[in-house]
């Protein structure tokens, strides 16, 4: 009995179904009246996202891995308790630990208007501990209806505070980077690790692009969106409990020297990250808990 045949029998819901998908890994495919959408148990990670009347929301590299230990290079990872390299550890994996652990399924439901929640867990373990001696819980509930909600929740069950840095580093598939833009972030102070982290307000109305970019705007709080003209489509990415907003593409040299990126791949993707780093990373109490969640959705025109 594999690990999908397991939890389809602790869990049978209609519209949801576990299986073993890349390379084994366990994942839970989506197919409901609203969307269809495909979840990996490992890392916790949303890899698929497409509303019955659309095209795919979510890009994945052609060349991700599937590999206990490594991340899986698309859709939503989920990048805790550190963001970017480990502040002190060079050796510690990119981004935290969070989207390189097998998380546990906590419930599969159909809600009344016939969306699917999904919820899952990740609580602290020697695996953790060594990377990183603190007590924790992460929940991550998805809802997949005609848009995607995507909660994280961290609890501290310690006696100390917990100092963390915590990102849904959404890829969203795009016609061509050279063509979208991104409003919302209009006056919002930007953090360009393409600039040694210099930082000033980015003063306009729409981000373009033309090179890599690696830019983290703190205290942005609003809603952005994802203008394709040529997909003639509109990306909503509206957030709540998240002030920063990281927006990435690593365009042509960057993307050739990842192995898990494919070389033609750069132009069709971009994160628009819901994110508390920098500047914005969260402390919570002893006994506390922290709620971040982006709500995406897809609209016709531009
Ligand atoms: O969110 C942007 C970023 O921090 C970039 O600097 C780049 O490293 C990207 O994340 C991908 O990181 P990864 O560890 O997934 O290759």
């Amino acid at each position: 009995m594999t690990v999908a045949d397991e939890l389809n029998r602790r869990f049978s819901v209609a519209g949801a179904r576990f299986i073993d998908g890349n390379n084994g890994l366990p994942m839970v495919k989506i197919a409901n009246d609203h969307a269809f959408a495909l979840v990996s148990i490992y890392g916790g990670q949303i890899l698929t996202f497409r509303p019955v009347r659309g095209k795919e929301v979510l890009w994945r590299s052609q060349n991700s891995l599937y590999e206990i230990g490594k991340p899986i290079r698309g859709g939503i990872p989920v990048c805790w308790p550190w963001f970017g390299p480990h502040p002190a550890e060079a050796s510690q994996p990119p981004h935290g630990f969070a989207r390189i652990q097998t998380w546990q399924v906590d419930s599969v439901t159909q809600d009344d208007q016939g969306r699917t929640c999904l919820t899952l867990f990740l609580e602290d373990g020697d695996p953790t501990r060594r990377l990183w001696p603190h007590a924790f819980r992460l929940e991550l509930s998805v809802r997949v209806g005609s848009d995607l909600q995507v909660t994280l929740t961290v609890r501290n069950p310690g006696q100390q505070p917990l100092r963390c840095a915590t990102a849904l580093h959404t890829y969203f598939a795009i016609s061509d980077i050279r063509r979208i833009s991104i409003a919302g972030l209009k006056d919002r102070v930007c953090i360009d690790k393409m600039l040694r982290n210099e930082r000033r307000p980015d003063p306009r109305k729409v981000v373009v692009f033309n090179e890599e970019t690696d830019r983290i705007y703190i205290d942005s709080p609003d809603t952005c969106t994802i203008l394709d003209p040529d997909w003639g489509r509109r990306i909503i990415v509206a957030k709540e409990g998240s002030r920063s907003t990281v927006v990435w593409n690593p365009w042509i040299m960057k993307a050739s020297r990842m192995s898990d990126f494919g070389a033609d791949e750069w132009p069709h993707m971009v994160c628009v990250e819901t994110a508390n780093v920098f500047d914005d990373e969260v402390c919570i109490a002893p006994a506390a808990a922290h709620t971040l969640t982006a709500r995406i959705s897809c609209e016709a025109g531009c």
